[in-house]
C-alpha cells in the first residue's frame, strides 16, 4: 500500500482534535513556526552564494544590505510570532532578555523560547544548520507575559521541535505524542510526514563529542569515553561529531548513539558546559523521551532542572536510554 500523504498542518490539526478543549491556537503556533522555518530554509539554501550576491553584513548588488543568517532566523521568528494573539512572550538565544510583545498587539497564553540558528559557525563550511524551539504555558498573572513565564522546567513543555537545515530540511516536533518527523517539498513548500513515531534505540552506535576537550574533561567522562572505545561485543562505538548539535542529535535520534557536551573545566566561565538550557537542552530532552530515550546532565534529568536564568549553560548528556545511564554511571562512579 503506498503511504499517505500526510502535511505538517493536518498532522497537528488532527493531533489537537484528540483534546477536546483545543482551541486551534496551539495548531497555529506551531504551523507558524513551520512557515518561518521554510523562509529561513530558503535563505539558508542561498548561503553559498553570499559571496556572488553579496557578503553578508555587506550591501548586494542591488544596494541592498544583508543581513548575516543568524539575524535574519531571529527576526523571522519574531516577525512572525509577535503579532499573532498566540504569545505572551518570546525568548532567544541573541536576545539577552525577553521579546515582549509590542502593546500595540494582543497577547496570547503561550511563551515561545528559540535558538533560531544553532551552528551558525557552521555555515560558511555548507554545513547543516538549525532551528530549535520550546512552546511552554503562560504561568504569570497579568495580560503581558513576564521572565517567570520563560524560567519554566522542560518538563512543563507543551511542545518541542528543531528543524534541520541539511541535504534536506526536516522539521521534527512533538507535543507529547511521540516524535514525528516532516520533509520539506520545496517545490510545493510543504512539509510532508516522512518519519512517524520515531524512536531511538535504548542502545546505539554512535557517540558524538567534542573529542579536542578530553584533557578538560573530569575522570568519569575521560573513563566513560575510553570505555566506548574499547572492544566488546557491542564496542568500539563509532564518532560522529559535526558541531551542529540538531545535526549531531538529530543522526543519533535515527541511527542511535549518544551526543555529550560535557563540562569543561579549562574555562572557570564555563563550568556547565557550552549548551544552553532553554533553547537547546531542554527542548532536544523533550524529543528523545518522547522517542523513547534520555537526556541528563550527567546527575540529573535536564527535563527536572529549574532553570534560574535565560542562558543558563549545562552539561548535556542525550541519546539512548541505556546510553545516558552508562554515562551516569561513570560520572557517578568517577566525578
Ligand atoms: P554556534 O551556534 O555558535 O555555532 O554553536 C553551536 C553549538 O552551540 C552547538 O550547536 C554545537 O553542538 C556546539 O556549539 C559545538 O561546540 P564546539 O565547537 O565547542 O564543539
Amino acid at each position: 500500500m503506498t503511504p499517505k500523504l500526510i502535511t505538517i498542518e493536518r498532522h497537528i490539526l488532527e493531533q489537537q482534535h484528540s483534546f477536546p478543549k483545543a482551541t486551534g491556537e496551539f495548531t497555529n503556533l506551531l504551523y507558524d513556526i513551520a512557515l518561518a522555518a521554510k523562509i529561513i530554509s530558503r535563505e539558508v539554501s542561498k548561503a553559498g552564494l553570499a559571496e556572488i550576491l553579496g557578503l553578508a553584513g555587506e550591501v548586494n548588488i542591488q544596494g541592498e544590505q544583508v543581513m548575516k543568517l543568524d539575524v535574519f532566523a531571529n527576526e523571522t521568528l519574531v516577525r512572525m510570532n509577535d503579532h499573532t494573539g498566540r504569545l505572551c512572550a518570546m525568548a532567544s538565544e541573541e536576545n539577552p532578555d525577553i521579546i515582549p510583545i509590542p502593546e500595540q498587539f494582543p497577547a496570547g497564553r503561550y511563551v515561545l523560547v528559540f535558538d533560531p540558528l544553532d551552528g551558525s559557525a557552521n555555515i560558511d563550511m555548507n554545513v547543516s544548520v538549525g532551528t530549535i524551539f520550546s512552546i511552554h504555558r503562560k504561568i504569570s498573572d497579568g495580560r503581558r507575559g513576564t521572565l517567570e513565564d520563560c524560567l519554566q522546567p522542560g518538563y512543563k513543555q507543551a511542545a518541542a521541535g528543531y528543524i534541520i537545515y541539511g541535504s534536506s530540511t526536516m522539521m521534527v516536533y512533538t507535543s507529547g505524542r511521540g516524535v514525528h518527523g516532516f520533509t520539506l517539498d520545496p517545490s510545493v513548500g510543504e512539509f510532508l510526514l516522512s518519519h512517524p513515531n520515531i524512536q531511538i534505540p535504548p542502545q546505539g552506535k554512535y557517540y558524538s563529542v567534542n573529542e579536542g576537550n578530553y584533557h578538560y574533561w573530569s575522570e568519569g567522562i575521560r573513563r566513560y569515553v575510553d570505555y566506548l572505545k574499547t572492544p566488546d561485543e557491542a564496542r568500539p562505538y563509532s564518532g560522529r561529531y559535526i558541531g551542529t548539535l540538531v545535526a549531531d542529535f538529530h543522526r543519533n535520534l535515527l541511527a542511535g548513539g549518544i551526543f555529550m557536551y560535557p563540562a569543561d573545566t579549562r574555562d572557570p566561565e564555563k563550568p556547565h558546559g557550552k549548551l544552553r538550557l532553554l533553547y537547546e537542552a531542554a527542548p532536544l530532552a523533550f524529543i528523545v523521551e518522547q522517542a523513547g530515550g534520555r537526556a541528563s546532565d550527567g546527575r540529573q534529568d535536564i527535563m527536572h532542572i529549574q532553570p534560574e536564568s535565560l542562558h543558563q549553560r549545562v552539561p548535556l548528556f542525550i541519546g539512548g536510554r541505556e546510553d545516558v545511564n552508562k554515562a551516569e554511571q561513570f560520572i557517578r562512579e568517577f566525578g
